[in-house]
């Protein structure tokens, strides 16, 4: 037996759960995405992508520590979020599936998300991708940490964010040690993964995260 969900009890939910912004997308707009990863391939029968964001705080740009032990509290929230609100859906009647904000699966030795997050994020109205290939949301900024829910329920989703948050200033292109971002069409994700991590008295440590801090919109427009 479903009880009747809307947009406005999900999105209830996941500020309930302690989500800054929620948003929803079609699962019929993930066409672009790749075989494999899109969220008819994570859940059969995915109609909705309900996505959550909250952001870290700005303090966490100031040093590699500081980034480190806030990007760890935020996946633990993010993931709590979508465990959470998965869990209220599918009382309500409907199939769910989590998204956690990092891990998935695994694909010829590179790790990947069951969808993308930021993809997922741009279709649901929280932001646009802008050139340091991040969400960057009007109100936070690139600051902002994704999880979602998958689920069979038919909800109406939001319209795309019509702000300019990009200002294509091209610093973050110019700053990254990688060049990662060097080529807009083809992120380096190899070259990313391998300057952003150290390991510090044997825990790792993100050394890098200069993409979000040099953006000028780090902190989002207002
Ligand atoms: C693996 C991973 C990485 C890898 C690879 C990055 C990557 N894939 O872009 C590495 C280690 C390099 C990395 C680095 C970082 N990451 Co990372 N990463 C992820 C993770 C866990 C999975 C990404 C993934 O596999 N996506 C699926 C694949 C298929 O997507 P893709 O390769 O991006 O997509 C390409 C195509 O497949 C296609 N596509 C795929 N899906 C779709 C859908 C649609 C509709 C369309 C049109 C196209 C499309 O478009 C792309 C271009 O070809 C995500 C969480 C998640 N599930 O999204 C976080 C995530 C993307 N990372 C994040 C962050 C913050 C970072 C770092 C800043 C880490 C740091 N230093 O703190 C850097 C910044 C990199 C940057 N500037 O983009 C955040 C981004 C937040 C934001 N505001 O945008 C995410 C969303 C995590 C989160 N929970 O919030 N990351």
């Amino acid at each position: 037996m479903t009880s009747k969900l809307n947009s406005e009890i999900v999105k209830e939910y996941g500020i309930d759960a302690g989500a800054s912004v929620v948003g929803i997308a079609s699962s019929k707009d993930f066409n672009l995405a790749p075989k494999g990863f899109k969220p008819t391939d994570a859940l059969k029968g995915c109609l909705s992508v309900i996505v959550f964001a909250s952001p870290s705080p700005q303090e966490a740009l100031n040093t590699s520590v500081e980034y480190t032990n806030s990007r760890k509290t935020m996946v633990e929230k993010m993931n709590g979020i979508a465990k959470n609100v998965a869990k209220r859906i599918k009382d309500d009647g409907y199939k769910t599936r989590a998204i956690n904000g990092f891990g998935g699966k695994w694909v010829n030795g590179e790790q990947y998300g069951l969808i993308s997050l930021k993809h997922a994020a741009e279709l649901a109205g929280l932001g646009i991708i802008g050139r340091n290939y991040l969400l960057i949301n009007p109100e936070y900024g690139s600051l902002l940490w994704f999880s979602a829910v998958l689920t069979d329920a038919d909800l109406i989703p939001d319209k795309k964010d019509q702000h300019i948050v990009c200002d294509n200033c091209n610093k973050c292109v110019e700053m990254c040690p990688s060049k990662s971002l060097d080529n807009p069409a083809l992120f380096g994700k190899k070259e990313c993964g391998k300057t952003m991590l150290k390991i510090v008295n044997r825990k790792w440590v993100f050394e890098c995260f200069l993409c979000r801090k040099v953006c000028p919109n780090r902190f989002g427009k207002s």
